[in-house]
């Protein structure tokens, strides 16, 4: 049943106003609201029936809560439907959550997560053609062609960035190279001698790749013009310094391995915001208190997986806080577009007190020009139970010369920036550019050390 053989191709669409534009599947991705809304409640009717009938986890769910599939009769009646999170995952590992019999499964993919067992998706085979669908919809979309040689330099292992992006790269018929993770220099070689156009890989290791590319004075013999970044919060600044670096136009790619991977949303040309194919994916922003948000407040992403079949998910909760843009495209997808991310829901550091999100440390850090792209924040208990935040900052190169090297005053000036930001005292540390680890993954900006000392704390006595 499945095929690498695009059932479409890229279409070009000529609008009324002379626009043109190349589009997937413009049937979806044009389509009209009303029509779109009328898709996804047939859509959720039919996945609410399916895990009801399939699900033990979720049919045990929907009784607790006094709800039947028959009950869902508009899209609102979404708020009746029990809640699931990453924790309900481990709870039915490994396959607990599987809504086909397992021999319909045709893959798997995993996340390690910081404690405990990894959690485990599947995917049926037309669960990787809708998936390698919506890549192509949203290489399309950033105007990535046939004719493009198409670097994916993520891990091909569990992740799904690996795999996920490279049969989205197959699907619209770009060229596929699977640098895979490690050896930078390597990397950049595969980059030039075959002339690589369009990069894919996480922020933090596209920051690393230009600095090297910079720092072997390579730059000039690439010949890239599209990034796609993601897996990974990012902030406008750091897209600046990569388009600039890489000559580039960079795009922010956003997903989750529980909703199928990458592909959920992405950023059009536009470059203001991620569609998200709600012909796919239905979605909601809560508050603390699991109320819809008002528009353009931002709250935690939650998705229900309209056509997923192997393991399709109710009201997700993603941990990721973002809000909707109601705005209408320019690019004229009807589908809505999710600001870019403002952090995790569980990111949130409470610090004497004090919410404090890692992205508001970061917008500070961007805005002082002495500052370069790495950071790490460690949160430490000190005696008495007292929290104290310490920054370590690389500085750019430039920050050790000239009138820019007072270094006392670059210090304070964070501190104190920072202060009015967050409302809590923090300490900077000024490190030399590469002290940071780079990482060819997700890079991890905060470390909480808390538990580590409460645990000393308990043992010692
Ligand atoms: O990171 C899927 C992916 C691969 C997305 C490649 C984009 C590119 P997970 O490993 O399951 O899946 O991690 C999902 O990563 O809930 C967010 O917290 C975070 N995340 C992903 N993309 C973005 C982004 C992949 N563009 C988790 N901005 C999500 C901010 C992101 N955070």
């Amino acid at each position: 049943m499945f095929s690498l053989m695009a059932e479409h191709s890229t279409e070009k669409i000529k609008f009324d106003q002379g626009m043109e534009m190349n589009y997937w599947q413009p049937k979806y991705e044009l389509m009209a609201r009303e029509e779109l809304e009328e898709l996804q409640l047939r859509r959720l009717k039919s996945v609410a029936e399916k895990v009801y009938k399939n699900v033990p986890f979720y049919h045990k769910k929907f009784q607790e809560a006094g709800v039947a599939p028959e009950d869902i009769n508009s899209l609102a009646d979404i708020s009746r439907l029990p809640t699931t999170r990453k924790q309900d995952l481990r709870d039915n590992y490994p396959f607990g959550l599987f809504a086909v019999p397992r021999e319909e499964v045709v893959r798997v993919h995993a996340s390690s997560g910081t404690t405990g067992k990894p959690t485990v998706v599947g995917y049926t085979a037309r669960d990787i053609e809708t998936w390698s669908d919506l890549m192509a919809r949203d290489f399309v979309m950033v105007g990535v062609e046939k004719k493009d040689i198409f670097q994916n330099a993520v891990n091909y292992g569990f992740f799904t960035g690996g795999l996920g992006v490279h049969y989205g790269i197959e699907r619209m018929g770009a060229m596929a190279v699977p640098s895979g993770v490690g050896n930078t220099e390597r990397q950049l070689e595969i980059m030039m001698d075959f002339g690589v156009t369009v990069l894919h890989c996480t922020p933090s290791y596209a920051l690393y790749l230009a600095e090297t590319a910079k720092a072997r004075g390579v730059v000039e013999k690439l010949s890239l013009r599209i990034g796609c970044f993601g897996a990974e919060p990012w902030s406008d600044e750091s897209r600046r310094e990569l388009e600039e670096a890489l000559n580039i136009k960079a795009y922010d790619s956003y997903g989750l391995s529980e909703m199928m991977g990458p592909g959920v949303a992405f950023e059009c040309q536009e470059q203001d915001g991620l569609h998200i194919w709600e012909d796919h994916f239905l979605i909601e922003i809560l508050d603390k208190s699991e109320q819809p948000c008002a528009p353009g407040e931002p709250g935690e992403l939650v998705i229900t997986s309209l056509t997923k079949e192997a393991m399709p998910l109710i009201r997700y909760h993603t941990g990721d806080v973002t809000y909707i843009m109601e705005d209408k495209c320019p690019c004229g997808r009807t589908s809505r577009k999710l600001h870019r991310f403002l952090g995790r829901a569980d990111d949130m550091l409470i610090v004497r007190g004090i919410n404090v999100f890692p992205s508001q440390i970061e917008d500070v850090l961007v805005s002082i020009p002495e500052i370069g792209s790495y950071f790490q924040v460690i949160v430490d208990r000190k005696k008495h139970g007292l929290d104290e935040i310490s920054i370590q900052v690389e500085l750019k190169d430039e920050a050790f010369t000239g009138e820019l090297s007072d270094l006392a005053r670059i210090q304070k000036k964070t501190e104190e920036r920072l202060k009015s930001v967050l409302n809590v005292r923090s300490k900077i540390e000024l490190v030399e550019k590469g002290s940071i680890p780079r990482t060819a993954g997700k890079s991890k900006k905060v470390v909480d050390r808390r538990d580590v000392y409460s645990k000393d704390e308990k043992e010692k006595k």
